[in-house]
């Protein structure tokens, strides 16, 4: 075994405090190599067969590797979680690779396929990954909302508490500070006291196309501080605030103070003969200037020049350990975009790649031996061993899995039907959540709902009557005391289970994506539901995808949708939706049309997010009470609700004709089928209760070769029939059901605004009403392919 010997003793050394410094600069200039060639490799040295630019940011990489090194090397702890921002995902990669928990062969293939993923990925990059990014902002308002869901378990003891809780940290680009749905976080964080959080700003001051404005920066501090926010600026390192003590030194902080961001960029990439020309020009009359000059050649004028604390570790380490509490903490970390690296400072560098020419003068400046590229630790000045044994000895080394198993939560075996002649399935669901918090299950105690504003709308009343409202601290109701009479109970404790959110649909899909994946980040499962209406899912759509990229577990229940919520008007009426079910990828949806399917579905939902193949769900839901179907769901019939689809009524031996419809609007399609067997008695009603099921299902048999469920449903037609297709949402989530056996289709269904209305005018209005249904029905039997029994007969 290899020892490094000290003064001769044969002591092997521990890493002393001076050491330490001396071992993460080492890493720092290693973080910063690797991050550099893992990119150029993949842009010039490795073959391209389309021709297409690979990319990898090396001017946004070069800007947090001091702040990188400092975390990952010194300041994290095992129980914290990070979201990295997403243009620094090489330096993230150098850093796992120099941890052990990355391979050559990964980085190699850097933004190739199965290689390094271009931004840090959970479900891709594995284990290492906290936080997925990538759409800017988002990485930063989940680490509020994780902070969020690790208050909710602790204060509930349902995660070990002896330790100290883990700090939820994001690593956030200066621009990424435009995207709003951080300020939409900041606003709910400070309403919910999050605590142990820590957002650090790489302050470079660019963005993608330019240099950032000056004037913005200066509020984003107050911004914070307002928020209750400890804000730590990280501006000035070790060499220019010595520079700053000497005489005259403070006409140097000022004239820096005052240099605008562009100009300053500008030198940054100039270099020394820039500085001293401009320097020289507005401070010469000041004889201790004049000294600092004559000390200072060009490259060291330039290195003192650029010397901000976001790259001086010193700086940068001083910062973090001196944040002792569970305040939440804003790091403006003041960085150069490209720092190291030929086109530092320039506007134009976010893009920029270094030529073969330069990344050669880089190799040689960081004396890296030819084909030494990828070796961990080639052109340090500390040996090997001794690097290797510091970063073993990290308890982010040491302290294994980072991601935990959580144990499932069982469900019970069938959810019992709310009564009611009629009813919505928005009304069912109120009631089925209703009945699991009045049970003394598993089940009730990991449910945890959520809602922008909109808990009562969407009829989760019941719910948070009988389980509360979540607060750190107890908060009694006033108007219940005050014997103000209403039906909602909005006590608050620590116990309560519903998180009442303001109104950001963003911010409802983070804390989804957060309490989605306490299991693997917490050790302990919840399961998530949150409410909205349908059509502000896009509101929240950025962030909806987000989570399931990175594979939480929840479910979404969207009500009321379509033109059916009637007089509220075409600006509360989603249209498109259905088809956001079908295309999001991580998600499966539903749009039942009765209680009982529901039921069925919804317990399926609480099995299907533990699944570990399994995805989050979305109930499409409507507020019109329909008369229901009097059975009783069997075994064979709740498997085909959960399948997507079964006949209401079956078709007869070689029909015609069938009336295919999903959701609301079944009391419709009933009657449209009722008319129409007066004269094809054979015709048939298809009950859908997701086109997403179908669909994937329809694809995946395919693929196999064989028939899937809609092709075996189908067969019971006769071949060439007519089929009608009906939903309160856009034909496209239906019509391709056309392609499944080559019926004769005619999709009905919404495809422009709605408008105010009762139910009767709209759906006439919008073609899906019985008439409309009658009037498909006789035009896809004119194009139905001619009958040749009939015909030969
Ligand atoms: C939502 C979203 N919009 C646009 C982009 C494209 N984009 C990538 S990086 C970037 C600028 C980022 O600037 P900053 O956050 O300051 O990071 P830096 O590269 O300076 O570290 C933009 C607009 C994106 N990734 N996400
Ligand atoms: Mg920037």
């Amino acid at each position: 075994m290899l020892r490094t010997l000290e003064g001769g003793l044969g002591r092997e050394r521990e890493a002393e405090p001076d050491d330490k410094l001396e071992f993460l600069r080492a890493l720092e200039r290693k973080v910063l190599w690797l991050s550099t060639w893992m990119i150029h490799n993949a842009n010039h040295l490795r073959p391209n067969r389309d021709g297409l630019k690979v990319g990898g940011h090396q001017a946004s990489s070069a800007s947090v590797a001091t702040l990188m090194t400092a975390l990952y090397f010194d300041v994290l702890r095992p129980q914290d979680r990070v979201a990295v921002k997403p243009h620094a995902s090489p330096v993230f990669h150098a850093i796992q690779y120099l941890l052990g928990y990355q391979t050559r062969d990964k980085l190699e293939r850097f933004r190739g396929f199965g290689g390094a993923q271009s931004y840090p990925s959970r479900t891709k990059d594995g284990e290492t990954v906290d936080f997925s990014t990538g759409s800017v902002g988002l990485g930063v308002g989940m680490t509020l909302f994780a902070s969020l869901a690790q208050d909710y378990l602790r204060l509930k003891q349902l995660v070990p508490t002896d330790d100290p809780p883990g700090r939820m940290i994001a690593l956030a680009g200066d621009a990424e500070l435009d995207e709003g749905n951080i300020f939409e976080a900041l606003l709910e964080g400070w309403k919910h006291d999050v605590r142990n959080l820590w957002w650090v700003i790489d302050y470079n001051r660019q963005s993608l196309d330019a240099v950032v404005s000056d004037r913005l920066f200066g509020r984003i501090d107050a911004l914070f501080e307002m928020m209750g926010w400890r804000v730590v600026t990280l501006k000035y390192g070790r060499l220019l605030e010595a520079a700053f003590a000497r005489q005259d030194g403070h006409h140097l902080r000022e004239w820096i103070d005052a240099c605008p961001n562009s100009l300053y960029s500008a030198l940054v990439y100039k270099g020394g003969e820039g500085w001293r020309e401009h320097l020289h020009r507005d401070l010469n009359r000041y004889p201790g200037i004049r000294a600092i000059f004559d000390d200072h050649d060009d490259a060291t004028l330039q290195r003192l020049m650029t010397n901000l604390a976001g790259h001086d570790m010193d700086s940068v380490l001083a910062a973090f350990h001196a944040v002792e509490d569970d305040r939440p903490t804003c790091f403006i970390a003041y960085t150069i975009k490209g720092f190291g690296l030929p086109f530092a400072g320039h506007k134009d560098n976010h893009a920029g790649l270094m030529n073969l020419d330069q990344m050669e003068t880089f190799r040689r400046s960081m004396e890296v031996a030819e084909g030494a590229e990828w070796e961990p630790f080639a052109g340090l000045d500390q040996p090997a061993e001794r690097l290797a044994k510091f970063l073993k000895g990290l308890p982010l080394a040491a302290s294994g899995q980072r991601r935990h198993d959580a144990a499932p939560v069982a469900v019970p075996t069938t959810l019992s039907v709310p009564r009611g002649v009629r009813q919505s399935t928005q009304e069912a669901f109120g009631r089925l959540l209703g009945d699991i918090a009045a049970s003394e299950t598993a089940l009730a105690e990991r449910i945890v709902t959520t809602s922008p504003d909109v808990t009562v709308s969407t009829n989760l009343g019941l719910w948070v009557n009988r389980r509360g409202i979540f607060d750190r601290a107890e908060r009694a109701d006033t108007f219940r005391e005050e014997h103000v009479v209403s039906a909602q109970r909005w006590a608050m404790s620590p116990q309560g289970q519903h998180i009442e959110l303001g109104i950001a649909e963003s911010n409802l899909c983070l804390l989804l994506a957060a309490l989605g994946l306490s299991g693997p980040l917490f050790g302990t499962r919840l399961l998530p539901i949150g409410t909205l209406y349908d059509p502000f899912i896009k509101r929240g759509q950025d962030a909806l995808n987000y989570a399931c990229y990175q594979d939480a577990r929840f479910i979404l229940v969207a009500t009321p949708s379509g033109i059916t919520l009637a007089p509220e008007g075409g600006a509360h009426q989603s249209v498109g939706e259905p088809l956001t079910g079908i295309a999001q990828p991580g998600l499966t949806s539903f749009e039942p049309a009765y209680a009982d399917e529901l039921a069925v579905l919804l317990r399926w939902a609480f099995e299907e997010i533990q699944r570990d193949a399994g995805e989050s769900v979305y109930f499409r839901l409507s507020t019109r009470p329909i008369e229901q179907p009097p059975r009783t769901i069997d075994p064979d019939l709740a498997e085909a609700v959960i399948a997507g689809a079964y006949w209401l009524s079956e078709p007869g031996p070689g029909a015609e004709l069938a009336i295919a419809y999903c959701g609301a609007v079944a009391p419709e399609a009933l009657a449209a089928h009722q008319a129409v067997a007066e004269d094809i008695p054979q015709a048939g009603l298809l009950a859908i209760t997701s086109p997403d099921r179908l669909h994937r299902d329809w694809r995946a048999a395919r693929a196999r070769g064989e028939g899937g469920v809609a092709e075996r449903l189908l067969a019971r037609l006769r071949p060439g029939a007519a089929l009608v297709t009906v939903g309160d949402f856009h034909p496209a989530t239906l019509s391709w059901l056309g392609a499944v056996a080559g019926n004769a289709i005619v999709p009905l269904g919404v495809d422009r605004f709605g408008q105010s209305g009762d139910i009767p005018d709209l759906y006439r209005a919008y073609g899906i009403d019985t008439d409309a249904i009658l009037d498909a029905a006789a035009r896809a039997c004119l194009t139905a392919l001619p009958r040749t029994a009939r015909r030969s007969g």
